[in-house]
């Protein structure tokens, strides 16, 4: 593979843009898959890659995307992310010059942002590692637990009480897929664009224990159509946590700033600052921006 790459190939800014945009055209080929796109997967892909850091022993993050190694490739928290591993395996094959780690955070950023979100200010300089690197099961949020759990595995990656409030709300993307994490069902009415309305439904929605023989979660009471797990209610339990869930709730700007800031950190997790490119993190244009 390493054979595509041309030897003196420096790759620019327009070089990751065009693999931004073949993202993007991704998106769209989902045809009758979940909710007919392969954004929120992606989103999901990019978190997971990134999400594994531990800022004590500085291993795990996005740096050597080791999730495409076993056994981490089949922990359960990454049940399902074949599917966006796949899906980007083909955008490597036309521009291999890539590393992973760059490959799979990008796909996280040009998802978000096609889907309506804010922007991402994001940089390449990760680099593809080894099986030895891959990290240990458990590192992951685990979907049954309370906010003493969400605080040791943010805490961990170096977030704080806002920061954990302002990443959640990403599950305004998405479903959960009973054949992948056992829990079923989308969180909000539009889970292909980024909205603040996973906070706001978390408020102003009645939920109740769902009656079923999956793992414990909660419905609306009124449409018995959305879900949330029990890690999201948590946010609305927690004094410190609802504090934040509040503010963005009422102001899907004041989210979309936090969520950007907090997103673009995470993706950066356990990539030493000397290995980016850049020192000012680029903001990228969406595919309708170039457009104009
Ligand atoms: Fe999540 N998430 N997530 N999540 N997540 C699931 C799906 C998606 C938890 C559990 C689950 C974040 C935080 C948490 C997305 C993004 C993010 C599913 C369902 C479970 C379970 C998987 C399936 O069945 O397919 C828990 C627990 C936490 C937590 O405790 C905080 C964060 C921080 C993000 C982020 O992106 C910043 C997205 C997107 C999905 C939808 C995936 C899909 O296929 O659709």
């Amino acid at each position: 593979q390493a054979a595509k790459v041309k030897a003196n190939f420096v790759p620019a800014k327009e070089d990751y843009i065009k693999v931004y945009n073949r993202i993007a055209q991704i998106l769209d080929d989902a045809g009758e898959y979940d909710d007919g796109s392969y954004g929120p997967v992606l989103v999901r892909l990019a978190w997971h890659a990134s999400g594994t850091y531990d800022k004590e022993s500085k291993t795990g993050g996005s740096n050597y995307a080791t999730m495409r190694f076993d056994p981490e490739a089949g922990h359960g928290a990454n049940a399902g992310l074949k599917v966006a591993r796949d899906l980007m395996e083909k955008v490597k094959e036309e521009f291999p010059w890539i590393s992973y780690g760059d490959l799979w955070t990008l796909g996280g950023v040009a998802a978000l942002q096609e889907m309506a979100g804010p922007k991402i200010p994001w940089r390449p300089g990760r680099i593809d590692g080894f099986a030895a690197q891959a990290t240990p099961d458990g590192r992951l949020p685990d979907a049954t637990q309370s906010a003493d759990h969400l605080r040791n595995i943010f805490y961990r990656m170096g977030f704080n009480d806002q920061e954990i409030v302002a990443l959640s709300g990403a599950h305004a993307l998405g479903r959960c897929h009973r054949d992948r994490s056992g829990f079923e069902g989308p969180w909000t009415f539009s889970p292909t664009t980024v909205t603040n309305d996973y906070y706001r439904l978390l408020f102003d929605e009645k939920w109740v224990w769902k009656r079923w023989d999956g793992p414990k979660q909660l419905e609306d009471k009124k449409t018995k159509s959305l879900m949330m797990l029990p890690t999201d209610y948590v946010l609305v339990q927690d004094k410190s946590f609802k504090k934040y869930a509040k503010a963005y709730a009422e102001s899907q700007d004041v989210w979309f700033k936090d969520f950007s800031k907090a997103v673009s950190t995470l993706f950066e997790l356990g990539v030493p600052e000397e290995q980016f490119v850049t020192k000012e993190p680029w903001i990228l244009p969406t595919v309708e921006e170039q457009a104009e």
